[in-house]
């Protein structure tokens, strides 16, 4: 079989402690076959970039491209995080389009197109990943690339009305259509996607998940990213012991801990879950001695002024509600802006009585599934999810709540608090035997089957033929 090629913007490493969502998930699901793993180095340089660097990493050939400073610019700060970002996760305010800046993604995309066709293997299969590269599959094609090629979106695909406001949304959705394959997290995002194809491109769905349109077709389909349940347990078992896991504990001596873990982003809904957090301790005095809010939150994209704003933001109202509730004795919030191992987290998610998940839109969520592996199973926490998070399709006997309604959150962790063990047993295990069976290495074989044998059955799609067909294909009567 030929060699896996991954494509994504910044490039997994078994020495890093951790690469957010993408990486994290990837890294999990790496099997013992050769993968090639393509993107940009985290270098910026002054002068036009050198050859790509190959590497080796354990059964990863990594392959790394440096960026010149202004691309680095136009394509990743401005039109990958101040445009697609933010219009993707429905925040059409946020977004500063300018044409040069679109311009500049498309250029470093055919770059990284360029790159990538000369490390290719004609048996190789193409896997390309996120908003950072969906030009990147049409740019191949031009450079005579036929070999198979797959795109999965980890962020959500907006509904057409949010996704016409970006001037240029139809050449992006055109590029699409250069994969064969392309991979959504849910339900939901899949049928915006099919929503906007129909509308604005005149063009159709198929039964079988193919979708017509500009002249072409593409498969497309949902593949929930997920997490190796079984070995974040493990590892939430071993970290539980741990130093910091220990110190944690009994600095919270007969409370009980609330954690939120999230990079330090507008739309993880921390403005909101603060408010939520001052309003509990407001409203039901009986709690403001009972727990203690550990939040998580490792900056990131600070080069982008909306995230310098939001830290700011969050800085002041931590500040105020540690102001307004603390006493001499203890201090109702702790706001740690690190990075811990992964390992680290998962024994704090152990610690913990209730998680708050709450993003304003979310692709999936990793966080939500690593602290439901992480419990302990005779005595495990409450998740309160966002219904804005793709996880909670799937994680439906978490609590889940709407992040825009205050209140509700409010009254999620009063619930939360005084759940019976029964009862946080019983939604645990559900949410726990989901997870075992459709893990990280389920989400990555289904892609990877659907890529390789374009004959098989898209996930989702009818397993028999809809009713109006006969099984020789010729409309039946009825
Ligand atoms: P992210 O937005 O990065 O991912 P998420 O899915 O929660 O969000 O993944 C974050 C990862 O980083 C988790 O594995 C978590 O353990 C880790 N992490 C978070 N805080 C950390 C900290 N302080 N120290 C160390 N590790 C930390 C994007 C999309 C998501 C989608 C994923 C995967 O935005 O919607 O679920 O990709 O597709």
């Amino acid at each position: 079989m030929g060699r896996l090629v991954i494509a994504s913007n910044r490039v997994g490493s078994s020495l890093s402690a951790n690469d957010g969502g993408l990486a994290t998930a990837l890294l999990a699901a790496l099997d013992r076959r050769d993968v090639v793993w393509f993107g940009w180095s985290g270098e910026i340089v002054d002068e036009p970039p050198g050859p790509t660097r190959l590497q080796r990493d354990g059964n990863l050939l990594q392959a790394l491209v440096d960026l010149e400073r202004s691309d680095y610019s136009g394509y990743y700060l401005e039109f990958a995080n101040r445009v697609l970002w933010p219009v993707f996760h429905y925040r059409v305010n946020l977004a500063e389009y300018g044409r040069e800046q679109w311009a500049t993604y498309g250029r470093v995309n055919e770059m990284f197109a360029e790159r990538l066709a000369s490390v290719l293997q004609p048996d190789d299969f193409v896997w390309i990943h996120d908003y950072h590269m969906i030009p990147m599959g049409a740019a191949l094609r031009r450079l005579g690339v036929d070999n198979p090629l797959g795109f999965f979106l980890h962020i959500p695909f907006p509904a057409p009305e949010v996704l016409t406001t970006l001037p240029v949304h139809e050449a992006l959705v055109r590029s699409l259509f250069a994969y064969d394959l392309v991979g959504f997290q849910t339900g939901n995002d899949l049928q915006a996607f099919q929503d906007y194809v129909e509308r604005e491109a005149g063009g159709q769905t198929g039964d079988d998940g193919t979708i017509r349109a500009y002249g072409t077709s593409v498969r497309a389909a949902r593949f929930p990213i997920s997490i190796d349940p079984r070995v974040v347990a493990a590892r939430a078992v071993r970290a539980a012991s741990t130093r910091q896991a220990t110190r944690l504990r009994d600095s919270v001596s007969g409370r009980r801990l609330i954690i939120g873990v999230d990079r330090l982003d507008y739309t993880k809904g921390l403005v909101h879950r603060l408010d939520a957090v001052e309003r509990l301790l407001e409203t039901r005095p009986q709690h403001r001695r009972g727990v203690v809010v550990l939040q998580i939150a490792p900056p990131s994209r600070e080069d982008v002024p909306e995230y310098r704003q939001i830290r700011a933001e969050l800085d002041a109202r931590i500040g105020r509600i540690n102001g307004r509730f603390a006493e001499p004795d203890q201090l109702p919030l702790r706001y740690v802006n690190r990075r811990f191992r992964q390992e680290t987290l998962f024994g704090f998610y152990r610690a913990s009585r209730v998680a708050l998940v709450t993003p304003l839109r979310d692709g999936m969520n990793l966080v939500a599934k690593e602290f439901v592996a992480s419990q302990d199973p005779e005595d495990p926490g409450v998740l309160i999810l966002s219904r804005f998070a793709g996880a909670a399709r799937e994680l439906d006997t978490a609590l889940i709540i709407n992040p825009f309604d205050v209140d509700q959150i409010v009254d999620a962790l009063d619930q939360a608090l005084g759940m019976p063990v029964e009862e946080r047993r019983a939604r645990w295990e559900a949410m726990m035997s989901w997870l075992q069976e459709h893990d990280v290495h389920v989400w990555r074989a289904s892609f990877l089957k659907a890529l390789q044998q374009p004959e098989s059955k898209l996930p989702g799609t009818p397993t028999v033929p809809p009713a109006r067909w006969t099984r020789h294909g010729a409309l039946s009567s009825a």
